[in-house]
C-alpha cells in the first residue's frame, strides 16, 4: 500500500484513520471534522471507507475524478479485473445518510474505468438509468430523507475477462408496501404518484391521458420498456391512486350481519374501466369474502372495516406486486445477453436504520434489515481481521467489540425470536390480536438485556417505567427504538382475499392479469462473494443540510458503528500487511543484497531487506504469507527512503541523458 503523508495532513486531516496519532474518539471525530470542512468526504479504515454527507454536490463526481477519490473502489475493481475475484460492496448508515448516492457512485465509476465502445456504453446507461427508475417506484419522501429508499437492492454489475461490463441482475427485497394507503405525518407516498399526478389533468386520471414526467419516461425507455409497456405500468398506478379513493357506507343489516356497499361508484367504474374489469364482479368482491369451511364454500359478507382492509389490501398487494413486475423486466432487459464467463461485482443498499417518534412493524423489519447488516460487517472487519492473525500465526491478544448478534437472534430465532411469535400468532386459531402477540413477547422475552415491555414479568431491566403499554423497546445497535405493536399482526397476516385476488385475475388489463397468478413468486436469495468492501455512510447533521457537523450526532454513528474498534484492531496491532512479494518488489532497490533481483523466497529477501534497513525488530510480525508492519512511521520512513532513491535514480539518469548530449 502507497502512503503519502505531508503537512497538509495537519489541516486536512489524514485519509486513513489507521495513520491517525494520537488515536481516540476525540481525534477520530476531529479528523472527520477536518476533513469534511474542506470537502473531503471520504476518510478510509484499511479497506473499509468512510463517507460523510456533504449535501451537496461536490464537484468530484465527474467521470474524471471519481477514480481519485475512491481510491478502495478503485482496489475493488483491479481484483475483479486482474485477480478474477468477485466482489462485493456492502453500504451502510442510517438513513439519509448517503447510501443510495454511494451506491450511485460505484456504478458511475465502473462506467468511468471500464471500456468504451457501442455496446459496452448502451450496457452501461442502461445500468445507470435503471437507478431513477428503480426510484421513482421504490423511494420516497421521509422525516429523515427527501429521497428514502423504502425497499432493499442488490446488484450484480457482471463483466467480462477484460473487465467490460456485460450487465447486471437486480434483486429487491420487502418493499414498504403499507406507505401506499397511509404515510406517517410530514411524509410523502412513492415518487411516482407524483409525478404521474403532475402529468394528468385534474382528477381524470383516465387509460389514453396518463404522462409522466420527463425524467422517468426517458430512463424506461433508456432501460428498454416498451411505450405500451410504459402506458400499462401507469394505468396500474392510476388504479391504485382510483382504489384508494373507493369509499364504503354500511348498509341495513340483513340477517343480522353488518354488511357494506361502495359509497360512491364513480372511482369503482373509472377502475373498472382502467382495468376491464366486470363492475359488479369487483364490487361483489369487496362485499363478501368467500371462505372454505370443511369442504364447503361459504360466503361471508364484509362489514365497513372489513372491506376497507380488503381495499387496502389489494392496493399494497398490486403496487408491491407491480414494484417485483418492474425489477423483472429491468432485469430482462439488464442482464447479460453473452454467455461467457464472468465475474460479478455486488452492490448491497438498503434501507438505513430508522427511529420515529411512532415506530410500527415497517421500522422494525427494516430496523432489523440493517441489525444483519452490521452482523456481515462486524464479521468482515472485526472477527476476520482478527482471525487472520491467528490464522498467520501471530501473536495476538484479542480486541473486544460488541458483538450485536444476541439482538439478530432476539429477532430471528427460530424457537422464540420475535418474528417466529408473530408468525406463530398469526397461524393460531382463535382471536388473534396485537395484544395478544405483545402477551406472548412478554413472557418469554423478560430476560433479555436487549428487550423491555412494560407488562414483562420479572424483567429486570425495565429502567423506564413510562413505556406504554402497547410497546416494546428493543435496544438495536444503532440504538433503542420504541415499536407500538398495533397493526403487527394484520401487516404480517397481509391477507389478501381470494376473492379479490381473482377478480383481479379476470381482469382484460394484461398487465394486471400478470400480476395475479396466485403462484409462489420465486424468492431470490442474497449470495454473499467471498471479498468484499464496505461503505460507511455518516449523517453529518439531522437537518438535511450543508455545511453543518453535529459532534453529537456523528459520536453517536462512530460509536454503534465500532468504528474505533475497527481502527484499534486494525493498528494495536499491525496497521499495515502485505505479501512477501509485492513488499520485496516495492523496497529492494533499498538494499543492495535485494538489488536488483533476489534468489531464495521472498520471505528472506524481506528479512534481510528491513534488518539491512536497520529497523527493529519487534516492529515485524513474519506471518505465513505476509509480513505485518505494527507502526505505519516505518512504514513512512521506507517510503521516503524509497523516494529519495527513485530521486536518484532520476537525477543519475539525467545525468546520463545530458552526458549523451
Ligand atoms: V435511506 O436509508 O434510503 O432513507 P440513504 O440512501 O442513506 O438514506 P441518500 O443516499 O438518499 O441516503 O442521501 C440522502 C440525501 O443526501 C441525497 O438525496 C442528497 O441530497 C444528499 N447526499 C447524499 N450523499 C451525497 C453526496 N455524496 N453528495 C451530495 C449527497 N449529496
Ligand atoms: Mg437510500
Amino acid at each position: 500500500m502507497e502512503v503519502k503523508t505531508s503537512l497538509l495532513d495537519n489541516m486536512i486531516g489524514v485519509g486513513d484513520m489507521v495513520l491517525l496519532e494520537p488515536l481516540n474518539e476525540d481525534s477520530f471525530i476531529e479528523n472527520l471534522r477536518k476533513r469534511f470542512d474542506h470537502n473531503e468526504i471520504y476518510t478510509y479504515i484499511g479497506s473499509v471507507v468512510i463517507s460523510m454527507n456533504p449535501y451537496r454536490s461536490l464537484p468530484i463526481f465527474t467521470p474524471e475524478k471519481v477514480e481519485e477519490y475512491l481510491p478502495g473502489l478503485d482496489e475493488a475493481y483491479r481484483s475483479l479485473r486482474d485477480q478474477d475475484k468477485d466482489q462485493c460492496i456492502l453500504i451502510t448508515g442510517e438513513s439519509g445518510a448517503g447510501k443510495t448516492e454511494a451506491s450511485k457512485l460505484v456504478m458511475s465509476y465502473v462506467a468511468a474505468v471500464c471500456g468504451k465502445g457501442q455496446e459496452v456504453n448502451k450496457v452501461k446507461e442502461q445500468l445507470l438509468q435503471s437507478n431513477p427508475v428503480l426510484e421513482a417506484f421504490g423511494n420516497a419522501k421521509t422525516v429523515r430523507n427527501d429521497n428514502s429508499s423504502r425497499f432493499g437492492k442488490y446488484m450484480d454489475i457482471e463483466f467480462d475477462f477484460k473487465g467490460d461490463p456485460l450487465g447486471g441482475v437486480i434483486s429487491n427485497y420487502l418493499l414498504e408496501k403499507s406507505r401506499v394507503c397511509k404515510q406517517p405525518r410530514g411524509e410523502r407516498n412513492f415518487h411516482i404518484f407524483y409525478q404521474l399526478l403532475s402529468g394528468a389533468s385534474g382528477d381524470t386520471l383516465m387509460s389514453d391521458r396518463l404522462f409522466l414526467s420527463v425524467l422517468s419516461q426517458n430512463a424506461m425507455q433508456i432501460v428498454g420498456f416498451m411505450e405500451d409497456e410504459v402506458q400499462l405500468v401507469l394505468e396500474l398506478v392510476a388504479a391504485v391512486l382510483k382504489l384508494g379513493n373507493i369509499e364504503f357506507k354500511p348498509e341495513s343489516r340483513v340477517n343480522g350481519f353488518d354488511e357494506s356497499r361502495v359509497k360512491d361508484k364513480n372511482d369503482l367504474k373509472e377502475m373498472c374501466e382502467l382495468l376491464g374489469i366486470e363492475q359488479s364482479v369487483l364490487e361483489r368482491a369487496f362485499s363478501y369474502r368467500t371462505v372454505e369451511a370443511k369442504m364447503e364454500k361459504v360466503s361471508t359478507t364484509l362489514n365497513v372495516a372489513q372491506a376497507y382492509y380488503a381495499r387496502d389490501a389489494l392496493a399494497k398487494n398490486l403496487y408491491s406486486r407491480l414494484f417485483s413486475w418492474l425489477v423483472t423486466r429491468i432485469n430482462e432487459s439488464i442482464k447479460a445477453q453473452a454467455k461467457t464467463r464472468h465475474k460479478v461485482m455486488g452492490v448491497l443498499d438498503i434501507y438505513g436504520f430508522e427511529i420515529f417518534e411512532d415506530n410500527s412493524f415497517e421500522q422494525f423489519i427494516i430496523n432489523y434489515c440493517n441489525e444483519k447488516l452490521q452482523q456481515i460487517f462486524i464479521e468482515l472487519t472485526l472477527r476476520e481481521e482478527q482471525e487472520e492473525y491467528v490464522r498467520e500465526g501471530i501473536e495476538w491478544t484479542n480486541i473486544e467489540y460488541f458483538n450485536n448478534a444476541i439482538i439478530c437472534d432476539l429477532i430471528e430465532n427460530n424457537q422464540n425470536g420475535i418474528l417466529a411469535m408473530l408468525d406463530e400468532e398469526c397461524l393460531r386459531p382463535g382471536t388473534v390480536t396485537d395484544d395478544t402477540f405483545l402477551d406472548k413477547l412478554n413472557t418469554i422475552c423478560a430476560e433479555h438485556q436487549h428487550f423491555e415491555s412494560r407488562l414483562s414479568k420479572n424483567s429486570k431491566f425495565l429502567t423506564d417505567h413510562s413505556l406504554p403499554h402497547s410497546c416494546f423497546r428493543i435496544q438495536h445497535y444503532a440504538g433503542k427504538v420504541l415499536y407500538r405493536v398495533e397493526g403487527f399482526v394484520d401487516k404480517n397476516n397481509d391477507l389478501l382475499y381470494r376473492d379479490l385476488s381473482q377478480a383481479m385475475y379476470k381482469a382484460t388489463h394484461s398487465l394486471m392479469r400478470q400480476l395475479f397468478p396466485e403462484g409462489n413468486p420465486a424468492k431470490v436469495n442474497l449470495k454473499r462473494p467471498l471479498t468484499a468492501g464496505t461503505v460507511l455512510c455518516i449523517k453529518p447533521n439531522d437537518k438535511k443540510a450543508a455545511h453543518i457537523f453535529t459532534d453529537s450526532l456523528v459520536c453517536h454513528q462512530v460509536r454503534y458503528l465500532g468504528l474505533m474498534e475497527n481502527v484499534r484492531v486494525r493498528r494495536a496491532g499491525y496497521a499495515f500487511r502485505q505479501p512477501y512479494e509485492p513488499c520485496l518488489e516495492r523496497y529492494k532497490m533499498l538494499c543492495k543484497q535485494t538489488w536488483p533481483h533476489w534468489r531464495g523466497p521472498a520471505r528472506d529477501g524481506v528479512e534481510v531487506l528491513l534488518t539491512d534497513c536497520s529497523v527493529p525488530a519487534e516492529e515485524f510480525a513474519y506471518g505465513r504469507s505476509k509480513i505485518f508492519i505494527r507502526n505505519p512511521r516505518t512504514l513512512f520512513t521506507l517510503e521516503e527512503r524509497r523516494r529519495a532513491c527513485l530521486e536518484d535514480l532520476a537525477t543519475l539518469i539525467q545525468k546520463i541523458y545530458r552526458g549523451w548530449k
